[in-house]
Formats: structure tokens, sequence, C-alpha cells
């Protein structure tokens, strides 16, 4: 019984995860969000009540804590995502300056294009790039079973002035990623 009740909390909280990656990373509605991409946390706890009113204030600190990705951020009782965003706001992180190679994992078909015309953020605002191939490889897998991992010269890119922040510690953003700094990982 506590088994099937645990996993029905762990359903919930990613069904209420992926509704608050949906609010805080594309369309708010109408929740007021500062230019930074900041919510006021009980304006998002009520808006999610609305939808999960079983939800609580310890159900979604779980998720922002405890999952296995960190996708939110807190700060003063606000909330944001970390990436993914398709709104236009200002994530304001620091310059990453040591990264030497991260990956990125895709389907064949885009890595082709990608490789022809590089990294471009398509629907997001960011490029998103891993730094393992295992965690390039599970990017992938979202998409296709058999995921083409490319490997990105971020040294060598940085030194032509390509700007690389560390969103967390799985996910790297930036610009856009020319094909010459890009060549398919060797197996
Ligand atoms: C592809 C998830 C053709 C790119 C993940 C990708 C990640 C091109 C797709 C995060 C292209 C965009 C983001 C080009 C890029 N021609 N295809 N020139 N340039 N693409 O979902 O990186 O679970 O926007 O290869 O784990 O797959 O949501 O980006 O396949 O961290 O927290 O265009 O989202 O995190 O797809 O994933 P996406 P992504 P969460």
């Amino acid at each position: 019984m506590a088994a099937i009740i645990g996993e029905m909390r762990e359903r919930l909280k990613t069904r209420i995860s992926k509704y608050m990656s949906y609010l805080l990373r594309h369309n708010p509605e109408n929740l007021k969000i500062d230019e930074y991409g900041f919510v006021d946390f009980n304006e998002l706890l009520q808006k999610i009540r609305e939808k999960f009113p079983n939800a609580d204030e310890s159900l979604i600190m779980e998720i922002v804590e405890r999952s296995e990705k960190k996708r939110f951020e807190m700060k003063d009782r606000r909330i944001r995502a970390l990436y993914g965003h398709s709104i236009p706001i200002k994530l304001k992180l620091r310059e990453d300056s040591s990264v030497k190679i991260l990956y990125h994992g895709t389907t064949p078909e885009a890595a082709k294009n990608i490789l022809k015309d590089g990294l471009k953020p398509m629907r997001r605002r960011w490029v998103h790039l891993s730094p393992t191939p295992e965690i390039a490889r599970s990017v992938g897998l979202r998409r296709t079973s058999h995921p083409v991992i490319l490997e990105i010269d971020a040294e060598k890119a940085r030194e032509d002035g390509v700007k690389f922040y560390r969103a967390t510690e799985e996910v790297y953003l930036c610009d856009y990623i020319s094909p010459k700094y890009i060549k398919l990982m060797k197996e």
C-alpha cells in the first residue's frame, strides 16, 4: 500500500513538474514574471492548485530540490526555470570559462543538418549542451532510440568569442555553435 501511494505521489510530481516547466519556460499565462524569469512562489503555488488541488508547498519543494534534474531555482520566495525557455528572459548566469569539451545528443537527421548549419536554439532561447557523452545520450534518447552524439570544441569556440553559461551541473547554454567547432563523437 505504501509503495502504491509513493508511486502515485511520484507520478503527480512528474505532472506538476511538467506544468511548472510549461509555465516558467513557455507560457506564464496570468502569472507576473520579471525580466529574469522569476515569479512569486505563492502565486505559482496557487496557480498549480487550480489544476492539482492536492499540491502543497512541500510537494513543490521536493520537485525543486530533489528531482533527478535541477530544473528550477528559488531565490527569496521567487522561483524560475534554469533552462529550456522559449520566452525572452535574461538568465544573467556567470560566463563559464573552464569547460573544454561539450556534447549534444540528437537524432541522426538533425545531426546531419547541424554538421552543415551549426547548432541553433530552434524553438528555445538557447542551445542546450551536456558536460558528458552519457548525459548527451540521455537527452538524445528523448527523441530517438539511436541518438547521435556530437562533440563541441568549447575551448576553441570560446577563444573565438563564443560565450558558454552553466545553467546546472548537467546543462550548459549558448546562443549558437558554428559547424566548425562540431564533430561526430568517435564511438
Ligand atoms: C535540434 C530537456 C536541425 C537539436 C533536455 C534538438 C535538455 C537542429 C532540437 C533540454 C539544429 C531542439 C533541451 C539544426 C539544433 N538543424 N535540428 N541546425 N540545431 N537542432 O528540445 O537540446 O527534461 O529544444 O539537436 O534534457 O534536445 O525538459 O533541445 O534535437 O536539457 O528539463 O533541434 O530539454 O530537459 O530540441 O533539449 P530541444 P534539446 P528537460
